[in-house]
């Protein structure tokens, strides 16, 4: 349903992406095209997702990825995965198109840490898409607004896809993933004690581009990630629940507080 929606908005502004046209915002709210809520999780067109409000996305029924199969043994034969995301704060995840699953707690929760292990089925190769925000108040893009605490939040995310019967880790996030980051806020730093942050700082919006889950995307202009440390992170809740492979590493792009929406691209061949 929201995918439908998402489309019919993805096209009525593929103009402005061909134009590379960015929004930017100074005061009020209005005015920006990723709010929170709103353009994120999209949901795949021929099966639901399970309700963000889930539980547990472990539970979630196995999803047949959009790319064609064929008999089972052929290069194209679906196969069952399983994958591991932590994200700061929120995340969706799509693969060959299809939305198999998302965080299960809110974006609008101020303080969200949780790993959520997702179980999908799809064929190789796998065009893996996500979108990840970092949390804030409003679009200023500051958290605690009105409180001592009132600051720039950060981001950061890992995510790891293993084949469920064989365990081979067949995607992580790291260097070769790429992001283009959809909302930016503030982009002057200094308003962060501002008394009236979204009257005060300034952000900047861009549209998702149309059919960027898709395989078929051009992403040669997005930016390559940039890999952290756990302790720049500041990992915390369900981080340590997770056994994260050897090839998995924390990425965000090169700035932890004003990149506040970014979509991911990855690709992962079968392996040999
Ligand atoms: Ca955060
Ligand atoms: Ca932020």
């Amino acid at each position: 349903m929201r995918y439908r929606n998402l489309r019919a908005v993805l096209v009525a502004s593929s103009a402005l992406v061909a134009s590379s046209v960015l929004a930017v915002g100074c005061g009020g709210s209005s005015g920006t095209a990723s709010k929170d809520g709103a353009s994120a999780g999209s949901e795949g067109s021929a099966v639901p997702s399970a309700p963000a409000s889930a539980p547990s996305m472990s539970s979630t029924p196995s999803i047949v990825g959009a790319a064609s199969s064929t008999t089972a043994g052929t290069s194209s034969a679906p196969v069952a995965f399983v994958a591991d995301v932590w994200a700061d704060n929120w995340f969706s995840l799509t693969v060959n198109g299809v939305a198999v699953g998302e965080d299960s707690v809110p974006i609008t929760t101020e303080k969200s840490f949780n790993a959520e292990t997702i179980r999908f089925t799809a064929t190789y190769p796998l065009t893996i898409a996500m979108v990840t925000k970092d949390y804030r108040a409003d679009d200023s893009g500051l958290e605690y607004i009105g409180t001592s605490r009132q600051q720039m939040g950060d981001g950061g995310f890992i995510a790891q896809i293993r084949e469920q019967s064989s365990g081979r880790l067949v995607a992580a996030t790291g260097k070769a993933w790429r992001g283009l980051v959809v909302q930016r806020a503030p982009l002057d730093k200094s308003c962060e004690k501002a008394a009236k942050p979204i009257v005060t700082c300034r952000w900047e919006a861009v549209p998702e581009p149309p059919g960027w889950q898709l395989p078929g995307f051009d992403d040669a202009a997005w930016t390559a990630a940039t890999v952290y440390t756990a302790a720049q992170v500041g990992t915390k809740d369900g981080y340590d629940t997770i056994r994260w492979g050897a090839g998995a590493s924390l990425i965000w792009t090169a700035d932890l507080e004003a990149d506040n929406t970014i979509l991911w691209r990855a690709t992962a061949p079968r392996p040999a």
